[in-house]
């Protein structure tokens, strides 16, 4: 066997054994659902469950689409959509072969194409994973912006549009005229409360064209909010050819990832869907406290490791973790700031912590505090300030929580502790940056210009001294002794010092 062929339908029997495959002709399979947004999170995670689904039940294949550049689709349609799944951790790597992706349209090659496929009456779901950003909304609100040049550019040609809004909206609004019945929109993304703020983003933006479009979406439409995770870090070049010597095939795009998964799915599909439960998801009536519980205590965690990591020059989160300081700073800010926050009755959260912990650690995942770090204006509000609000209201302690936000702020100000720059990647990166170029060094003249970025922190932060204090200390100590003497000193208690 030649290590330079292409894994494909063709070869797929030449495969080791121990690497699992479709348990399902793929050439049988028809297709049930669209997604947006094929990246490497949506690869190991929901294509992964419908995967083991279509043994079962083959009409609810993926059609899969990238809204922005046409990579992934170059990169697996030589290999007939299939791809491998690497699940890593200290005891070693398990492969598998994935084919439940049929296609991979590009929207801005051709949106009709795209459109088509969401019309198609077999669709019964469009679930997307296209990033926080990708909803064109504000962060701190939760409502569509009208001035996003995207969605400007959707509402001037609203038949051929690109942004997630727009081709929901477009592709309900040509169902409806054929008399083919809505699909329910599943977002798969770490937004708070997805799936009602996706419906009122795309309520809103169907307003902005016409008002009988926008009770359509409002009320004929379902959108099944979900809770989603899996750790899955960009894939390093050195695990591509690690997968293909193990495969003996080329994969020009594997996927790596950790053995937890998890999914909790709102069950709100009137038109249908298939019987996810039987693949590991959990159905619920009410996901929103499942979500915030992740959204708080994973994914905060996961910021305070990528900011404080990242200035402290940890590499990666396992990296970053295997500081007592920062381990422990994880630790004390879930159980004393978040979890104090959470009302999940027959939920173990200390348990949830620990499992955490434990992920944060795996060493076999290159996770870099770089990527997540990525797009903090948009993860801020779900990660930190909702926190921060609940225990603003209960008049509690918050400095870890405001550690995080002030390791942020020294972050975005794009220049490291030893004086080089940072590739800061956020759609605010500019602003940002002129905001730390204009004000200086100056914790609290900088806290309270970052403070006063309204698309994060609201009205309601800025003012608030209870909240505005600690940041500042926070940063002042950022800026004046580094990030890994400042997690040692919150970490030991010494925070106010
Ligand atoms: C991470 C998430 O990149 C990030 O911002 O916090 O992608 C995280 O790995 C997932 O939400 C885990 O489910």
């Amino acid at each position: 066997m030649s290590a330079s062929e292409r894994l494909s339908l063709q070869t797929l029997s030449r495969l080791p054994d121990a690497v699992q495959r479709p348990a399902y002709d793929p050439r049988a399979v028809t297709a049930g659902i669209v997604h947006l947004g094929v990246g490497a999170f949506h690869r190991a995670h929901q294509a992964v469950y419908v995967d083991d689904l279509l043994a079962s039940d083959p009409q609810w294949g993926i059609v899969g689409a990238s809204l922005r550049r046409a990579d992934m689709r170059d990169a697996l349609k030589p290999q007939d959509d299939l791809y491998t799944v690497a699940v890593r951790s200290g005891e070693g790597t398990a492969l598998r072969v994935v084919g439940s992706i049929q296609k991979i349209h590009v929207a801005p090659e051709d949106p009709e194409a795209l459109l088509e496929a969401m019309c198609d009456p077999a669709i019964r779901i469009v679930s997307l994973t296209v990033t926080e950003k990708g909803y064109c909304h504000d962060p701190a609100t939760g409502d569509l912006n009208p001035e996003h040049p995207d969605v400007k550019a959707d509402l001037a040609n609203p038949r051929a549009p690109t942004s997630a809004p727009g081709l929901l909206v477009e592709a309900l609004r040509r169902r409806r005229a054929a008399n083919i019945v809505p699909f329910t929109v599943m977002p798969c993304d770490n937004l708070p409360a997805n799936g009602p703020t996706v419906h009122r983003i795309m309520s809103q933006y169907a307003a902005l064209l016409d008002d009988g479009l926008a009770r359509f979406v409002e009320t004929d439409v379902a959108v099944a909010g979900t809770m989603v995770d899996r750790i899955v870090p960009a894939t390093t070049e050195a695990e591509t050819a690690e997968i293909c010597a193990a495969l003996g095939l080329q994969d020009a795009w594997p996927v790596v990832t950790e053995p937890f998964t998890q999914w909790v799915i709102e069950d709100r599909f009137p038109t249908g869907r298939p019987d996810f439960s039987a693949v590991g998801a959990e159905m619920v009536a009410d996901v929103e406290p499942y979500e915030r519980m992740k959204l708080r205590m994973l994914n905060g965690s996961h910021s305070t490791l990528a900011y404080l990591g990242y200035l402290a020059g940890y590499e990666t989160v396992s990296q970053a973790m295997a500081d007592p300081a920062i381990e422990r700073l994880v630790r004390q800010l879930m159980t004393e700031e978040v979890m104090p926050t959470l009302d999940m009755p027959g939920t173990d959260l200390g348990g949830y912590r620990d499992a955490l912990v434990q992920r944060f650690h795996n060493p076999a995942l290159k996770h870099r505090t770089w990527q997540i770090a990525m797009d903090g204006s948009q993860k801020l509000p779900q990660r930190f300030l909702g926190t921060v609000r609940d225990r603003l209201a209960a008049g509690a302690s918050l400095d870890r929580l405001a550690l995080g936000v002030a390791a942020w702020m020294r972050y975005v100000t794009a220049v490291d502790e030893t004086g080089a720059p940072i590739e800061v990647k956020d759609p605010l990166a500019a602003r940002l940056k002129a905001i730390a170029d204009e004000t200086g060094r100056d914790a609290e003249r900088l806290a309270a210009a970052y403070l006063g970025v309204e698309a994060v922190f609201g009205r309601d932060l800025r003012d608030d001294p209870a909240f505005a204090r600690p940041v500042t200390r926070a940063l002042a100590m950022l800026l004046e002794r580094g990030a890994a003497a400042t997690a040692k000193a919150y970490a030991d208690g010494q925070e106010t010092s």
